[in-house]
Order: C-alpha cells, then structure tokens, then sequence
C-alpha cells in the first residue's frame, strides 16, 4: 500500500519537473562534470572560474569568487 503511494508521488514529481522543465529544455542536457550556463549552455567545470568567459554570457565566472575580488 505504501509503496504504491510511493510510486505516484514519485510519478507526480516527475511529471511536475518534466513539465516545469519544458520551456527551458536545455536545462537538463548538461552532463555530469559540466557547469550549466545561464544561457543553457554547457561547459566542463573545469572551465569555471578560469577567468575566461565561455558561456558567452559570464554566467560560469559570476558565481566564483577565485580571481575576481567582488565587494565581499
Ligand atoms: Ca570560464
């Protein structure tokens, strides 16, 4: 009984993400070891906070604080 309540609330949950996701369909295609660009873009991690602008929008150095001395 349990599990069957289980699974439908799993089922919903992924119907909800499935659905909520399906504007932005890139938001999912970003493999594991990769950063995901606010632009939808995909970037090996590795490329993060290397002071270098690879997604073409900033977005993989703007949540880094390595290089870039921001106010804090
Ligand atoms: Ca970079």
């Amino acid at each position: 009984m349990w599990t069957e309540v289980g699974k439908l609330m799993l089922l919903h949950l992924l119907l909800m993400e499935l659905h909520s996701t399906q504007g932005t369909h890139t938001d999912t295609d970003c493999e594991t070891g990769q950063f995901q660009c606010k632009n939808g873009r995909c970037v090996p991690t590795l490329w993060r906070c290397d002071d270098d602008d690879d997604c073409s929008d900033n977005s993989d150095e703007e949540n880094c604080r390595k290089y870039h001395n921001l106010s804090n």
